[in-house]
């Protein structure tokens, strides 16, 4: 089968909610793709479809929720590839990532967690809808080297600014890097608030960690 076709083929089943038809396309191109391309090229395809769909109102919440379900179904199985990724057991730094509060959205954010570790980072991900002391917290618990800040709303993303302001007064901002990320997020947005970087997706995620953190 074409890698187009069978990209098209998850990203279909994402479309229309079919989980078992989600886990079938994903150990079929087990065998002919990369985990990071079946995500970025497939699952990530359909789910982006559904949010230009739901924005239109040609579907509507439970679709949105059912379709989230079918990805992380798609996801899970391809979990041990991505932790079995080359860099993992080293140790090149110690990331804390999150979705800021306010923000349930957590699918991007589980794969740059999951991407970070697999490339030999150790990785807290301290989940979803994290009240913002939590990050400064987690940080100081684990001497971290990174914080990952996922927003996925315009209303959340300003809890990525907040985290930056904690940081600064509990005199961290020198000592620990933040990344920014999630759809509303930006360069410019991040150069604005202060962050370290800002990432588009999973592998740019672990690119930019490597520059930072190196
Ligand atoms: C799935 C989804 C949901 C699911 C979430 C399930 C889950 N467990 O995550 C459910 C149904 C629960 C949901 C709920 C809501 N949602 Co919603 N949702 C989406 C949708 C369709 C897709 C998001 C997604 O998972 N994409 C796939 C992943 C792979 O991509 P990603 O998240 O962008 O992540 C990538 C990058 O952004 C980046 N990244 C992500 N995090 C991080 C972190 C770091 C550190 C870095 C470096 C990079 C990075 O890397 C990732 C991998 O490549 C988007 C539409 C969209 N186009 O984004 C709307 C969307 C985000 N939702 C929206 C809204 C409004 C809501 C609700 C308020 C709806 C409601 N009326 O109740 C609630 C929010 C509740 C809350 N308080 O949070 C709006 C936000 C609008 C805005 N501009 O603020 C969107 C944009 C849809 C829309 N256009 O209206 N949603």
């Amino acid at each position: 089968m074409a890698k187009d076709e069978l990209f098209k083929e998850l990203s279909d089943a994402v479309v229309s909610c079919r989980k078992d038809d989600v886990i079938a396309a994903v150990k079929k191109g087990m065998t002919q793709a990369s985990a990071v391309d079946l995500i970025d090229n497939g699952l990530a395809m359909g789910m982006n479809e559904v949010g230009i769909l739901f924005e239109r109102g040609k579907l509507f919440l439970p679709h949105v929720m059912m379709a989230a379900d079918a990805m992380t179904a798609g996801v899970e199985l391809l979990q041990d590839e991505l932790s079995a990724g080359t860099g993992a057991g080293q140790k090149l730094g110690v990331i804390v990532n999150g979705t800021v509060e306010g923000d349930v959205h957590d699918i991007g954010k589980a794969i740059v967690s999951t991407m970070l570790q697999a490339s030999g980072f150790e990785v807290h991900d301290i989940g979803r809808d994290v009240p913002l002391q939590n990050f400064i917290d987690k940080a100081r618990e684990v001497n971290a080297d990174m914080i990952g800040l996922s927003a996925l709303m315009t209303t959340t993303l300003q809890g990525q600014k907040e985290v930056i302001e904690l940081l600064k007064e509990n005199g961290m901002i020198d000592s620990v890097k933040v990344m920014v990320g999630g759809a509303p997020a930006t360069d410019a947005w991040a150069k604005k608030i202060g962050a370290d970087c800002y990432a588009e997706n999973a592998s740019e995620a672990v690119a930019k960690a490597k520059e930072f953190l190196l």
